[in-house]
């Protein structure tokens, strides 16, 4: 993993992906950009060790955080995660916003809420992933749960859009992240 005094210096304005370790943030980021394999994904989770930085255009940056909750990385790592993390989120000046994502097959880890309480303040925006698993019925019910989400699948593309305004927004009109159609 990376250490904080290694990432790039502050620049234009960034939004974050945070979450537990294989929800999709990678996925999303690519889906987002329209750019199949720009951030690295995988089935094994964990896959993300670092701080990965992906460039607008100049006008603004997607953020790609390394996933928490995977049981089998060793306690030092985790600590390790943390500190990475944690200095991030709690420092970076540029830091426009925070897109949580969460499986939206799964009900949220204490984790994830810690992680919702310490943004509450924040701009943040909850994704939830891999909707393309569930069912209509099920999709009206977990927005019904969890409120005000975007259920979002880097498979059929659904909530691309929505997210892409959002984002859009918080990063300012010189941003323009909607890849061309
Ligand atoms: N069906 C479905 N699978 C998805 C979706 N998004 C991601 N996946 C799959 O989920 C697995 C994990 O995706 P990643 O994007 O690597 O997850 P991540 O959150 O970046 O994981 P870490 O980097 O380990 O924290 C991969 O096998 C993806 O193909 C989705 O919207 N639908
Ligand atoms: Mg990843």
């Amino acid at each position: 993993m990376g250490r904080a005094a290694e990432l790039p210096p502050p620049g234009p304005p960034e939004v974050a992906f945070a979450g537990r370790s294989n929800v999709g943030k990678s996925s999303a980021i690519n889906a987002i950009l329209g750019r199949k394999r720009l951030a690295f994904t995988s089935k094994t989770p964990g896959r993300t060790q670092t701080i990965n930085f992906y460039d607008l255009a100049g006008a603004a940056r997607l953020v790609d955080l390394p996933g928490y909750g995977f049981a089998r990385v060793p306690q030092a790592v985790r600590a390790q995660w943390q500190a990475l993390v944690g200095a991030y989120l709690d420092s970076r000046a540029t830091l426009a916003g925070v897109v949580v994502v969460m499986d939206a097959r799964h009900p949220f880890t204490s984790l994830d809420e810690q992680l919702l309480r310490y943004l509450a303040d924040s701009r943040r925006l909850v994704l939830l992933s891999k909707a393309d698993k569930l069912t209509r019925a099920e999709q009206t019910a977990r927005r019904k749960d969890f409120g005000d989400v975007v259920l979002f699948s880097s498979v059929t593309r659904q909530g691309v859009e929505e997210t892409c305004d959002l984002l859009e927004q918080w990063l300012g009109q010189a941003a323009k992240i909607k890849s061309p159609r």
